[in-house]
């Protein structure tokens, strides 16, 4: 099988209204502010899981909602949600993917706590905080390329994670496509900008990255032609009118990026 026989040129959206796997609400409201924003029209829609109780069971649902949309033909697009919802999404592309690479998870922080003692411990072990550390249990590390990290990078050191700047996401998508024979996914934690670009994030302290910078990563990827779907997570839209407004500019832009 070849990987362009498994990138869908077409882009299936759906959204995961989720805030389980952190320690505090916001993210889950992301889906419908950008659908209600017009940022889904145009695109073919699978609509929202809503999750408005803890359920061991999220993680599954994410997975069949993403198989639903390969099989189907398209390429998955969730829009988050906290980042512990791309787990689910990866699993789904595991299972239906001969060709799965690796991952390259765009953050200010890398989700890599490996620690026992989950700090998060939301959806049975799986949260926002580990959810890199507990994918790398079952995509290779050395095919997982974080990009843009300026927190939490100890973890992913003592895991022999590699971490790229910005501007080296050629060297990170030949890395996790293995030279560019495998597909990979693309995972972009709004968090990942500077302040001043995504205000409407809840840990939106650390991000170093220009918009510029994000976008030219989503767009370099979609041209790639080895992207098998991508995931925009941790948008936070009710901090306040004017904040909100700049992070969905902001959203708008890395969302058409992808496509
Ligand atoms: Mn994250």
């Amino acid at each position: 099988m070849t990987t362009e026989s498994v990138v869908k040129p077409k882009v299936g959206v759906f959204g995961v209204r989720h805030h389980w796997g952190c320690d505090h609400v916001g993210q889950e409201r992301a889906p419908e502010f950008l659908r209600q924003a017009g940022l889904f029209k145009g695109k073919k829609d699978y609509g929202d899981l809503v999750f408005p109780h803890y359920n061991k069971d999220i993680p599954i649902k994410v997975q069949n909602r993403t198989e639903r949309i390969l099989l189907e033909g398209n390429r998955p697009l969730m829009i988050g949600g906290d980042h512990s919802v791309t787990y689910g999404v990866v699993k789904g592309l595991l299972k239906q993917l001969k060709n799965f690479g690796g991952i390259i998870w765009v953050d200010a922080h890398t989700d890599f706590d490996d620690r026992k003692e989950d700090a998060f411990g939301n959806v049975f072990g799986l949260g926002h905080a580990n959810v890199l550390y507990l994918l790398s249990k079952v995509v290779p590390k050395e095919r997982i390329c974080v990009i843009g990290a300026t927190r939490m990078r100890d973890y992913a050191v003592r895991n022999n994670i590699l971490m790229l700047n910005p501007k080296d996401y050629n060297r990170a998508i030949s890395r996790v496509t293995n030279d560019g024979e495998l597909g990979f996914y693309l995972s972009c934690d709004i968090d990942a900008l500077k302040r001043k670009f995504a205000p409407s994030t809840f840990y939106n302290n650390n991000g170093c990255m220009t918009l510029e910078e994000m976008t030219t990563i989503c767009r370099e990827s979609a041209k790639s032609g080895l992207m098998v779907g991508s995931d925009l997570v941790e948008i936070s839209p009710t901090r306040d009118d004017e904040k909100d407004k700049r992070t969905m500019e902001s959203a708008k832009e890395i969302i058409e990026a992808m496509i």
